[in-house]
C-alpha cells in the first residue's frame, strides 16, 4: 500500500528522481567487483599474542578466506606428535538423530583435544578468536584429523540438520570453520567447495578438485568458511568436501565455532567442576597480572578458579573449601 502511494503522487520531479535513482543503481551494478585472490596484509602486531599476517579472499559464496602461515612449523609439529598415538576411524553426524556413526563418506582417522587442552592448543585458539572475532568461548575443541592413501570426506556441511546439536547448550548452530593445515601433502587432498560461486585457480589440482572452488593444503594455513549468511541463515554453498589425498599425508585441525558459547552455560560448567568456575574468559590473565590480590573481592566472586581458591572436583564430588581472603 504504501509503495502503491508513492507511485501515484511521483508526477513529473518524482519521475525525475526516479530516473536517477536508476541511473545509480546501473552505475553501481556496472562497477567491478573487487578482486579476488588478493593477497591483503591484515593484523595489528601490537601484543605479542595477535597475529599478522596476508589474509586470501578466495569467495563471498561461500565467504571463504586464507590465512596464509597462520600456524608455525613448531605448532604444526607439536600436534600432530600428540594426536599420533590416539588417532581413531573419523565418524559423521546423523542428520536425525544427531548421534555420531561409522560411514565410508569419510574415511580418514581423527581426534579430539578439550578446548585449552595445553599451552600451545590454548595459544592457537586464542588466535582463532582473534582474527575470527568470535570468543574462544564459542569453539568447540580441537579436531585432528590425518589423511593417507586415498582417504577423503565427501561433500557435507557442517551446519547441524538435527535438533540435538543446536541445542542452547551446545552453543546453537554452527557459524564458522577454521581449518588448519598441518602438513603438506604431495598430491589431492584439497578442501573443494563444488556449489561455490566463482572457481578458482586449477592449476596443480587433483581431478577431484577441479568442480568449483578448491584450496590446496599448504602447512601452516588455515581456511575460514562461514557456515552461516550473514543474514544467519544455513548457506547451501558452503557445502564442501576434502579431495582425496594421493600421495603423501594430509593433516589438518578443525576448530567449529557456534553462534553463542560451546558447553559453557553456567550450568554445564557447574556440573562438571562442581561450582570451581571462572565467570570470565580473562580470569586467567587478570590472575597472572595480580588482579586476585588487587581485586581480591571481585575476583573472589567472579574468578575463583583462576585465583586458586576452589579445586575443580568432578560432579558429585565436593568442592574444597575457599581459601580464606587477604584483605
Ligand atoms: O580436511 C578438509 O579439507 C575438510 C574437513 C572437513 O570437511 C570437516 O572436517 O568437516
Amino acid at each position: 500500500m504504501i509503495g502503491a502511494r508513492h507511485r501515484s503522487t511521483a508526477g513529473p520531479a518524482g519521475g525525475a528522481l526516479l530516473l536517477l535513482l536508476l541511473a545509480a543503481a546501473t552505475a553501481r551494478a556496472a562497477a567491478p567487483a573487487a578482486p579476488l585472490n588478493v593477497r591483503t596484509p591484515v593484523g595489528y602486531a601490537e601484543k605479542e599474542e595477535e597475529w599478522h599476517g596476508e589474509v586470501v579472499h578466495l569467495s563471498w559464496k561461500p565467504r571463504a578466506f586464507l590465512y596464509k602461515n597462520f600456524l608455525t612449523d613448531e605448532e604444526c609439529e607439536h600436534i600432530k606428535a600428540k594426536a599420533t598415538g590416539q588417532l581413531r576411524k573419523s565418524s559423521v553426524v546423523d542428520n536425525e538423530t544427531g548421534e555420531e556413526r561409522d560411514s565410508e563418506v569419510r574415511t580418514s582417522s581423527g581426534t579430539f583435544f578439550d578446548k585449552g587442552a595445553d599451552e600451545v592448543i590454548a595459544r592457537i585458539e586464542r588466535r582463532v578468536a582473534q582474527v575470527t572475532m568470535l570468543p574462544v568461548d564459542n569453539q568447540e575443541g580441537l579436531q585432528v584429523l590425518k589423511y593417507v592413501d586415498g582417504q577423503k570426506y565427501e561433500p557435507h556441511y557442517d551446519y547441524f540438520f538435527d535438533a540435538k546439536n543446536q541445542a542452547e547448550s551446545e552453543g546453537g548452530q554452527r557459524i564458522v570453520t577454521a581449518l588448519m593445515y598441518l602438513a603438506t601433502p604431495e598430491e589431492g587432498g584439497e578442501t573443494v567447495f563444488p556449489d561455490a560461486a566463482v572457481a578458482g585457480p586449477q592449476e596443480g589440482l587433483s581431478a577431484c578438485a577441479r568442480v568449483g572452488l578448491a584450496n590446496k593444503p599448504y602447512k601452516g594455513d588455515m581456511l575460514v568458511f562461514y557456515s552461516l549468511t550473514p543474514g544467519g541463515e544455513t548457506d547451501p554453498s558452503s557445502l564442501h568436501a576434502s579431495c582425496p589425498t594421493l600421495k603423501g599425508e594430509k593433516w589438518s585441525a578443525t576448530k567449529w565455532i557456534h553462534v553463542s558459547g560451546f558447553r559453557t552455560s553456567a550450568d554445564v560448567m557447574k556440573a562438571k567442576w562442581a561450582g570451581c568456575v571462572d565467570q570470565s574468559e580473562h580470569c586467567a590473565a587478570w590472575a597472572a597480572t595480580g588482579e586476585c590480590d588487587r581485586n581480591a573481592a571481585y575476583m573472589a566472586a567472579s574468578c575463583r578458579l583462576a585465583c586458586g581458591l576452589c579445586t575443580p572436583q568432578a560432579k558429585g564430588e565436593q568442592p574444597a573449601p575457599p581459601a580464606p581472603l587477604e584483605s
